[in-house]
C-alpha cells in the first residue's frame, strides 16, 4: 500500500503536458457554415457559397483573445459538417469554394503570431460530408487533412479532438485509429499537446458548464485514459474491482478509493472546455454570460487544477461581436484587479517530522512582509515537476495570542489552486504591532499527501 501510494506520487507531467499547463487560459473559436445557418451541428450538404466571412479580421479576434488575458487560440479547422477552414488538397468542402476564397487557418495563424499568443487547431474526426466515412479509407483521409495542417501552418501548441462519432453521408459510422493520429502528431509537431476524451495529454473534465470537479486530480487510473502511457504498478486492489466503466463525466476519478483499484496510473489533467455565448457558434439571439459568471468560471478552472478553453464564436461577417469584446475586456480587467498585484509574503515551512523522525503532515505559516492588509485570495502552486501530492489542506489565520481561525479547507491542489476567502480576513502583520487586524499570520496546514510534498509556490492577493 505505501509503495502504490509513493508510485502515485511519482506520476509526473511531460514537457508538453507542464507547457499546457502554463497556458492556462486559452480561446476556442467555433466558425463554419453553423454560423451561417443558426445551427451547432452541420448535416454537411451545406452549400460552400453560404460562409461568406467579408470582413473576415484575425487580429481583431487576437486582440479581444489577449485582452482578456488568454494565451493561445483553438480554431475549429473542421466541424462535424466537414467543411475545410483551410483550402484542403482532399475536398472540394473548403474554403477555397467560397464568395471570399481566404485560407483562414492560415490567417488565424498568423495573427496569432503577431500578436504573441500560441496557435492549435480543433479537428473533427466526425465528418458528415466526406463521402469515405465509415470506411477504413477514411481514415488515410484525415490523416492527409491532419498532415496539411501539421506541415503547413507553423508550430502548433495543441490539437483538439472530440469522440463524437455519428453517421456519415454513407449512413455509416467510423472506427476512428486515434494511436494513428497520434503519432502523427508526435511525428510532426512532437510538442503539440493533444486532448482527446481518452488523453493522451489532456482530458475532458466532463461538462460544458464551467467547472472542475471538487478533487480534479491529474493522476487518474489508466482506465480512464487509454492514449495516456502507464506509469504506475498495478494498485493494491486491482482486479478485486473492474474500473473499465470509468468515464469522464463520473464524479469521483482520481481519489484514493479508486485508484487502489486500478491497473496502472497515468498524468492527464483536465481541460475545462465552455462557450461565453449558450452556444458554441454564433446565433443571433444570444449574448454573451455575465462577467460574474465568467469569473466564476475562472476560479472554478484555472484555480482548481485545470486548463480554461473559453469560446468566443466569430459572426457572420467573420469578426467577434462587439458584445463579446467588451465582455472579454472586463473579464481582464478583473483578473488584472483580482491577481495583479500580489501582497508580499514569505513563507516558512515547520518541520514536518515528529520528535522521533517520523513523517507528519508538513504545516507551513505565510507572513506578510506589509503592514495590515485584508488577504482575498490565497493561490497555492504544488511543484507537480515532481508530481501531485496534496490529498487536502486548511487555510487559518493565526493571532498573536496564537488560536487560528479557520479560513479555507480544500481538497488537491496540482498546478493551481485559488483559494477565494469568502470573509477577506484582515491580518496584521506582527511587526506593525497593529490591534486593528485580527491575525498576525497564515497557517497552511496539509491535512492529507501523497508522499513528501512539494510546495512551489503560495501568493496572496489582497
Ligand atoms: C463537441 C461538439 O459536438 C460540439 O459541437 C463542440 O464542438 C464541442 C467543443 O465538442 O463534442
Amino acid at each position: 500500500m505505501r509503495d502504490f501510494l509513493r508510485e502515485a506520487a511519482q506520476v509526473r507531467p511531460s514537457k508538453r503536458q507542464l507547457d499546457w499547463f502554463d497556458t492556462e487560459f486559452y480561446a476556442f473559436i467555433h466558425f463554419g457554415p453553423n454560423t451561417y445557418t443558426d445551427r451547432e451541428w452541420g448535416d454537411g450538404t451545406e452549400p460552400e457559397a453560404i460562409f461568406c466571412p467579408k470582413d473576415l479580421d484575425c487580429d481583431q479576434w487576437v486582440a479581444a483573445i489577449k485582452a482578456a488575458g488568454m494565451k493561445g487560440m483553438v480554431l475549429t479547422a473542421k466541424h462535424h459538417d466537414g467543411f475545410c477552414l483551410w483550402p484542403s488538397k482532399y475536398t472540394e468542402h473548403s474554403v477555397k469554394n467560397c464568395p471570399v476564397p481566404r485560407d483562414i487557418v492560415r490567417e488565424a495563424a498568423q495573427a496569432c503570431r503577431r500578436g504573441g499568443i500560441k496557435f492549435g487547431f480543433y479537428l473533427s474526426p466526425w465528418d458528415r460530408n466526406c463521402p469515405y466515412y465509415g470506411t477504413p479509407a477514411y481514415n488515410d483521409y484525415f490523416c492527409n487533412q491532419l498532415t496539411e495542417l501539421l506541415t503547413e501552418y507553423g508550430e502548433i501548441f495543441y490539437v483538439w479532438f472530440d469522440n463524437a462519432c455519428g453517421e456519415g453521408p454513407g449512413g455509416r459510422q467510423q472506427e476512428y485509429d486515434f494511436p494513428r493520429y497520434i503519432s502523427l502528431i508526435r511525428t510532426y509537431q512532437p510538442q503539440a499537446a493533444i486532448f482527446n476524451d481518452y488523453g493522451p495529454d489532456v482530458r475532458w473534465c466532463g461538462n460544458e458548464a464551467g467547472k472542475a470537479r471538487h478533487a480534479e486530480w491529474s493522476v487518474v487510473p489508466g482506465e480512464l485514459c487509454r492514449y495516456s502511457p502507464v506509469q504506475t504498478g498495478p494498485g493494491p486492489l486491482a482486479g478485486e474491482g473492474d474500473l473499465s466503466y470509468m468515464y469522464n463525466t463520473d464524479d469521483n476519478i482520481g481519489s484514493l478509493s479508486n485508484i487502489l483499484y486500478s491497473r496502472g496510473l497515468v498524468y492527464a489533467p483536465a481541460e475545462i472546455d465552455t462557450s461565453i455565448r449558450p452556444g458554441w457558434f454564433w446565433h443571433p439571439q444570444e449574448k454573451p454570460h455575465s462577467l460574474e459568471h465568467l469569473a466564476k468560471i475562472y476560479l472554478s478552472s484555472v484555480g482548481a487544477n485545470a486548463g480554461l478553453n473559453l469560446n468566443i464564436p466569430p459572426n457572420r461577417n467573420g469578426l467577434l461581436d462587439q458584445q463579446d469584446v467588451k465582455r472579454l475586456k472586463e473579464l481582464g480587467d478583473w483578473l488584472n484587479r483580482e491577481f495583479g498585484r500580489e501582497i508580499p509574503s514569505s513563507m516558512e515551512a515547520l518541520s514536518s517530522m515528529d520528535k522521533d523522525g517520523h513523517p507528519m503532515q508538513p504545516v507551513y505559516t505565510i507572513s506578510l512582509n506589509v503592514p495590515y492588509t485584508a488577504v482575498r485570495y490565497v493561490v497555492l502552486e504544488e511543484d507537480i515537476e515532481k508530481g501531485q501530492r496534496i490529498e487536502s489542506f486548511r487555510i487559518y489565520a493565526q493571532d498573536g495570542s496564537g488560536t487560528r481561525h479557520p479560513l479555507f479547507q480544500g481538497t488537491c491542489v496540482g498546478h493551481k489552486k485559488i483559494c477565494q476567502l469568502t470573509n477577506p480576513f484582515a491580518v496584521q502583520n506582527p511587526l506593525t504591532n497593529d490591534m486593528e487586524g485580527k491575525g498576525s499570520r497564515l497557517i497552511l496546514h496539509v491535512t492529507g499527501a501523497r508522499g513528501q510534498v512539494f510546495l512551489k509556490r503560495v501568493r496572496l492577493y489582497g
